[in-house]
């Protein structure tokens, strides 16, 4: 069984996140994503959530390829992750490549193509711009 993790906020849920998180199952069976604190996205990430944590995870575990949601609380437990659920890849969109390639020495490292049309940033502007 193809063990496959990725990381993200994934806060106001949108269809960019679903098409990564259905091209990261198709790489393997069993798909666990690791899901930005409220405190982690506060604290390390300098944004605000507008949902928190367990509805985030709510989300996220109604998503007919997430098998598994566990919390990222900070950037070093990747490589503890990766080992403790014995995962085989690790995914992330491409926005981030080349950031996550020390993962190699313990598994695959993919970057997937990430939907460039829509971010929960510009859902955010453009809803407060329909509000003036
Ligand atoms: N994503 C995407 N297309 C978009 C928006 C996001 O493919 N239009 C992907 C991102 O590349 C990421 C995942 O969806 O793989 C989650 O995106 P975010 O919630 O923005 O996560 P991020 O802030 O990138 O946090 O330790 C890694 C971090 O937790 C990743």
């Amino acid at each position: 069984m193809k063990r496959i993790i990725t990381y993200g906020t994934f806060d106001l849920l949108h269809y960019g996140h679903i098409n990564l998180l259905k091209m990261a199952k198709k790489l393997g069976d069993y798909l666990i994503v690791a899901l930005s604190t409220d405190e982690f996205t506060r604290d390390s990430k300098h944004k605000n959530c507008y949902f928190p944590y367990d509805k985030r995870r709510q989300l996220l575990e109604s998503i007919r390829y997430v098998d598994l949601v566990i919390p990222e609380e900070n950037w070093e437990q990747k490589v503890i992750d990766v080992q403790l659920y014995k995962i085989d890849i690790f995914v992330i969109g491409d926005d981030w490549t080349g950031k996550f390639d020390f993962l190699m020495d313990y598994c695959e490292v993919i970057y997937l193509p990430r939907t460039p049309e829509i971010s929960t940033t510009q859902i955010k502007v453009e809803l407060n711009n329909h509000q003036l």
